[in-house]
């Protein structure tokens, strides 16, 4: 990878209808760790976020409020604009699709596409599902038992005259595309689903839509029309980068989305990027180099539903960084998420268990510990290692190998494997002192430089676990830096400045000498209330 390579990431853009919960806040968090990881390696990041505000859903929950549709979104989008920026994302841009330089782009893009021959006028009926805003094929329907398999409301039979777009002559590429890079859906089950349901046949696909009452982009050319709303929304990738400054990074490395919407990403999304890139000026459009589409969290066991009324959503989100903070609560969905095939569970108990045993008796109490000792034992300045501690050997090679497993699971944004790698450098560092026991032979004034040892030792794991943690836990891990002496880290990585993983992560850059300040627990311990 080099450095100065750009890396362009994405989540979905969130309906306007409602405001933030937890899958919103999750796949957007997801991808910020992401996005600081590659600032890390050094990479030119672009990371998007924003809101789709053009779907049906906001017109109607507008008017159960008596607002218009653009008063409701303008609510909304400060909402999740607020929240984003309350939750710590590093996002280098927020598109809502109202937005002027959004609408112009897309006109021009489907102006583009009519002039193709892969957009023609003609008549649907089909299965709508008015959640998703998608027609659900008839044999899907059947399946479903007419109801939407998302939120369980039945399925209308609903007839347009649409404009439509060739996707069933797209067939062929989508599939040669899939089987010479596997990696452009992950993961590997979730490309195979989308493989076996593109050999079933590829239906066109409505573009466009009447009857919104106004609210939507304009048909170029069609004023009784408007683009879809589906077709507008996934454009935001595009509209955001396609300007001289942004163009490099197109294509973009990964959309990051969940299951829910994998069909629109995974095939209808590539294949009007493919229709784009052969008009003239669009050469330079190409489908992203991946879809990745996580799971679903599900909440104490159970699906999160309006009627159940057990949404994550803001108050409890705020409650949980109130508790335990911000990065505790980030950690939690890195290493417990929904990123796999399989649904998370966000329980209270499973958050405090994470908590209390990974920060607060892991990372927090291991950290304590060495700066206390280096405290009381070398007038908190960080000795050097001078002499040779036999039992030392595993623990520097520890940090090589964590740090290629680390690397390994980013690059497959496999963040529970990657926040493993990271704690297994903590835990290595607790076992070295157990082994050891610096607090039993410091009695012994001869072991003074054997003590010295240990004690740089230790700091140098705890130092790379903490930048490998950083794009987890950015706030603490720079509270830790300040301690450790490392301050130029967050000096650098600033205002989505980039890093150095290559140098951070090289054994032996703690200079002896440093000052090592201990400071309050970084992850309190953490006691639930009595009954
Ligand atoms: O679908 N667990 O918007 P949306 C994890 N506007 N993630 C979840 C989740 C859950 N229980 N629920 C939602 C739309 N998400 C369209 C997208 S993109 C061009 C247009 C997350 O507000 C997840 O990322 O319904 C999912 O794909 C997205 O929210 C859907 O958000």
């Amino acid at each position: 990878m080099s450095q100065t390579q750009p890396y362009y990431i994405t989540t979905p853009i969130y309906y306007v209808n409602d405001q933030p919960h937890i899958g919103h806040v999750y796949s957007t968090t997801v991808a910020d760790i992401v996005a600081r990881y590659r600032r890390l390696c050094g990479q030119d990041v672009f990371f998007l976020t924003g809101v789709d505000e053009h779907a049906a859903k906001v017109v109607d929950a507008a008017a159960q409020r008596g607002l218009s549709a653009q008063q409701w979104a303008d609510r909304n989008a400060e909402i999740f604009e607020q929240t984003f920026i309350r939750f710590g994302m590093s996002n280098n841009d927020f598109i809502r699709t109202s937005q002027d330089r959004h609408k112009t782009r897309v006109q021009q893009y489907v102006q583009a596409l009519m002039q193709s021959g892969d957009v023609y006028q003609g008549e649907y009926e089909g299965w709508y599902d008015a959640g998703q805003e998608e027609y659900v094929p008839d044999n899907k329907a059947k399946e479903y038992d007419y109801k939407s398999p998302i939120n369980g409301k039945p399925l209308v039979k609903r007839a347009e005259k649409n404009y439509f777009f060739r996707l069933s002559k797209y067939q062929h590429a989508l599939l040669s595309q899939l089987e010479e890079n596997p990696q452009a859906v992950q993961p590997d089950a979730r490309r195979n689903e989308v493989v076996a349901r593109i050999r079933e046949g590829l239906n066109d696909v409505p573009i466009s839509r009447t009857g919104a009452g106004g609210w939507g982009i304009a048909f170029p050319g069609d004023e009784q029309h408007a683009i879809y709303v589906w077709i507008d929304a996934l454009f935001n990738y595009l509209t955001t980068v396609d300007a001289d400054d942004r163009r490099r990074y197109w294509p973009a490395d990964v959309h990051l989305i969940a299951k829910d919407i994998l069909w629109f990403h995974a095939v209808i999304w590539p294949a009007v990027l493919m229709a784009l890139h052969q008009r003239p000026g669009y050469e330079w459009v190409r489908p992203a180099h991946q879809v990745y589409a996580h799971s679903f969290w599900i909440s104490e066991g159970q699906k999160m539903s309006k009627s159940l009324g057990n949404f994550v959503d803001l108050a409890k989100l705020d409650h949980y960084v109130a508790t335990f903070g911000l990065d505790a609560l980030r950690f939690f969905l890195a290493s417990s998420g929904p990123l796999g095939v399989n649904d998370s569970d966000f329980a209270e108990a499973r958050f405090i268990d994470v908590y209390n045993s990974e920060l607060a008796n892991g990372l927090g109490n291991c950290a304590s510990r060495v700066s206390n000792m280096t405290g009381r034992y070398f007038d908190g300045k960080l000795p050097a290692a001078i002499v040779h501690v036999p039992e030392s050997e595993p623990y520097a090679n520890a940090a090589t190998g964590c740090v290629a497993r680390y690397r390994q699971a980013m690059d497959k944004l496999q963040l529970d494997k990657a926040a493993a790698a990271a704690m297994e450098l903590v835990r290595a560092v607790d076992s070295y002192i157990e082994k050891t026991q610096p607090f039993k032979m410091i009695k012994d004034p001869a072991k003074k430089p054997d003590v010295a040892t240990i004690l740089y030792q230790c700091a140098e794991c705890i130092r790379i676990a903490s930048v490998l943690l950083w794009p987890i836990m950015p706030a603490k891990m720079e509270q830790l830096w300040d301690r450790l002496g490392c301050s130029s880290y967050t000096a650098a990585l600033a205002n989505r400045g980039r890093g150095d993983l290559d140098a951070w992560t090289q054994w032996g850059r703690l200079q002896p000498d440093t000052p090592i300040q201990s400071g309050d627990p970084l992850f309190p311990r953490y006691q639930p209330p009595k009954a």
